[in-house]
């Protein structure tokens, strides 16, 4: 976590954290929805199978570090956004990602069913719960930013907008 300090963090408010490189094509969902608000956010890949001490460094640090909501993203036994909910009190938004072996179901059993005192806000399967994670955490970080809340108003009344009346 060398390149963590505090001043990029505060930057940059969102953690996005994966599992794997093959989870970027969901999660870059999140990043996208993040950048067309105007949040900083931070991307990385953090294993809890693969690279369990990278997780727990991130996990212990995020909140020293700056960030405010935490986007964790992970597929089959995804026990990432559960792992990280356990290590820090900021708000963790988990996505399952769509695996090969059961389309996702495994990975949204796996991050849905946490015990009582350790929250994760679990999002639905693949490219829809990337989005709105992305929409949640602006959602945070809008209730002390009024200028992010506006932009968050705007997004919303858009996609409200692009809905026709009859389909083309
Ligand atoms: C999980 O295993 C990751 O989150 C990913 O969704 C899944 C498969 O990972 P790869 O084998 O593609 O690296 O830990």
């Amino acid at each position: 976590m060398s390149d963590l300090t505090a001043r990029t963090a505060g930057e940059r408010p969102v953690a996005i954290i994966m599992g794997s490189q093959s989870d970027w094509e969901t999660m870059r969902h999140a990043a996208e929805t993040l950048e067309a608000l105007g949040v900083g956010h931070d991307c990385r890949i953090v294993s809890a199978h693969r690279t369990p001490d990278r997780m727990f460094a991130f996990a212990k640090g995020a909140k020293a570090a700056g960030f405010k909501v935490i986007i964790a993203g992970a597929g089959g036994a995804a026990h990432l956004p559960g792992m990280v909910a356990s290590l820090t009190t900021l708000p963790v938004f988990g996505v399952p990602v769509e695996s090969k072996a059961l389309s996702g179901v495994d990975s949204l059993h796996s991050i849905v069913q946490m015990p009582a005192g350790v929250p994760v806000g679990t999002l639905a399967i693949g490219k829809a719960g990337a989005v709105n994670a992305g929409l949640l955490a602006a959602a945070v970080l809008a209730l002390s930013d009024p200028a992010l809340d506006e932009r968050l108003a705007a997004w919303r009344a858009a996609r409200t907008e692009a809905v026709t009346e009859r389909p083309a």
